[in-house]
């Protein structure tokens, strides 16, 4: 069953034929995210599913908690299938939050914590969403009020914003509950072929690109993920990514956590003694990182002082990892590695914990269902020879048929037999491991954030003193890449630093990520014979 007002909103649902075989396979199950969580509070009931310093949770209070602040977004007006955006920093009432909202059957739309007001804006725009709520750490109230009175209100019939603080206690945090009485009987599920939530597709722009997931589809992946890393009830897993972003959720993340009754351990910081100390002090066996967090942990000259034995599986993801650093992984944290390629439009790939260690350093590793589909073709979109390199496309029981709300972008970013364009490119091996060897779509992975050049661009084409700009991704020993800005002044002596460059962005409220980390002036760019700027000489 689909929601008509989705549907008439732009959502793209499976094609009926798909739809039924996925569901004969036994992928998609009948169950959604706040039923999980009901089945997971029954059977793990006192068992700690979340730490954050000195607070924690466990299953049976995580279900409580939901219940009781879901209730109280009702009586605030939030209605079923409502989508409310949530930006969050690592801190654990997150947790509480997105289950209220699935318990009421509305829908979060998950911004990252380092977006700013422009951007969320632009995402409450594209969602049509009523509410937004932000949860801060208490070191980043600061930054919270920034938001909230630079942030403009769309002309929406609702709009609810709330801003919890993460403080010493939970009640202090969910302050607002007092008076409102926990109602078992307020919460109106969603059917699990419903829209869950909506994710954002890497780059966000203007036009921010909304992935709206399925309840079903997004579980069937984390099951599969589980099997993928392994996981059962012993399970701590250390959560150092950003929680709203798809890897830190589902591959396996915590929903593969909660999925078997494990705990998750939260960190605001990458910082290695920052990690270490964690992984010390709760015995953590498995994490999930990108490459430019591996590089500073492999690094650091702390790691001797702090015992970190007790970790089996690092996973690596979210961009390149490079076999040499693959190797200092595997040798300086005596580890299990795993590769994840994977995309918040829905497949993932996992190298095996098993498989030889060849394999684990130079591949991403295999499709995680046997229902995914890969093929490598070449601009004609034509399939090309197996162990040939060309672009990635795939479909599949957990990869979405289409953006939300953008039939224009998903003409050019689907193809007509439902094939998702990931704009990536690689070549597949004869045992069915991916290789990823580059990119096509215009896009900088800086440490697992992706920037659209084009937007930094437009924005600084608003420059008093800039004439014209290329924004381009070089290669960084720690980040991966960092970004950079080429500028043409109007003037020959016009005087830019840096400086300027990011006070000017600073100002226009956008993600802190997507500044330029460089400049260089020069008088002219290189272009194609198209007459477009060559990116890649550049
Ligand atoms: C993950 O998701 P997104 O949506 O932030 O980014 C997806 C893109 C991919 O299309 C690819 O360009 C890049 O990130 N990427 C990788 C990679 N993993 C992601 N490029 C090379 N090697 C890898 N291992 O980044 C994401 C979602 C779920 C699980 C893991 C990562």
């Amino acid at each position: 069953m689909f929601l008509k007002d989705d549907i008439s909103h732009g959502y793209v649902p499976f094609p009926e034929k798909r739809a039924a075989f996925y569901k004969e396979q036994g992928c998609w199950e009948n169950r959604t995210h706040f039923d999980l969580l009901k089945e997971n509070a029954d059977k793990f009931s006192d068992k700690v599913a979340v730490i954050q310093n000195e607070k924690q949770l466990t299953y049976q209070m995580l279900y409580e908690y939901a219940i009781h602040y879901g209730s109280y977004l009702k009586q605030k007006g939030i209605k079923e299938t409502d989508f409310i955006l949530v930006q969050s920093a690592n801190v654990i009432e997150v947790f509480v939050v997105i289950f209220a909202l699935y318990y009421i059957g509305a829908r979060p739309v998950f911004c990252l914590d380092g977006h700013g007001s422009y951007e969320i804006e632009n995402i409450a725009k594209q969602s049509r969403a009523v509410g937004y709520i932000r949860i801060v750490d208490q070191n980043n109230q600061k930054d919270a009020r920034l938001i909230t009175t630079q942030f403009k209100q769309p002309n929406f019939s609702l709009w609810f914003r709330q801003t919890i603080v993460s403080q010493n206690t939970f009640s202090e945090s969910f302050s607002m509950l007092a008076d409102i009485p926990k109602d078992f009987n307020l919460g109106a599920q969603a059917t699990s072929t419903d829209i869950a939530f909506l994710q954002l597709s890497g780059g966000t722009t203007g036009l921010p690109k909304l992935i709206p997931r399925t309840h079903a589809d997004y579980i069937y992946s984390v099951k599969e993920s589980v099997i993928a890393a392994h996981l059962d009830d012993q399970i701590k897993q250390l959560i150092v990514l950003p929680v709203m972003h798809n890897f830190t959720m589902s591959s396996p993340g915590f929903l593969g956590v909660f999925y078997v009754g494990g705990t998750v351990v939260l960190s605001q910081q990458s910082h290695p003694r920052v990690c270490f100390e964690i992984i010390e002090k709760y015995k953590i066996n498995q994490v999930s990182v990108v490459p430019a967090i591996a590089n500073l942990w492999v690094n650091s000259e702390s790691r001797s002082e702090y015992d970190c034995s007790s970790l089996d599986v690092i996973q690596v993801g979210g961009a390149k990892l490079l076999p040499t650093l693959a190797q200092k992984i595997v040798d300086i944290f005596d580890v299990k590695l795993q590769q994840v390629y994977g995309m918040a439009e829905g497949l993932v790939n996992f190298t095996s914990l098993d498989d030889s260690l060849e394999i684990i350093l130079n591949t991403q590793g295999k499709k995680l269902s046997i229902y995914d589909e890969i093929r490598i073709v070449n601009h004609k979109d034509e399939i090309v020879e197996l162990g040939r390199q060309g672009l990635i496309q795939t479909r599949g029981p957990y990869t979405i048929n289409g953006y939300y709300n953008l039939p224009k972008i998903n003409r050019r970013a689907f193809t007509e037999d439902g094939f998702y364009k990931t704009g990536d490119i690689g070549y597949l091996d004869n045992l069915g491991n991916i290789i990823v060897t580059g990119r096509e779509k215009e896009q900088i992975n800086r440490s697992g954030e992706k920037i659209t050049p084009s937007e930094i661009e437009e924005f600084l084409l608003h420059h008093p003193v800039i004439k014209d700009v290329c924004v381009i991704g070089v290669e960084d020993q720690y980040l991966g890449e960092r970004i950079k800005a080429l500028i043409i002044p109007k003037q020959n002596d016009d005087q830019i630093t840096l400086r300027d460059i990011r006070k000017f962005l600073i100002n226009k409220n956008i993600s802190n990520f997507k500044i330029p980390d460089e400049i260089e002036i020069v008088t002219d760019f290189q272009y194609t014979h198209v007459g477009k700027v060559n990116r890649q000489k550049l």
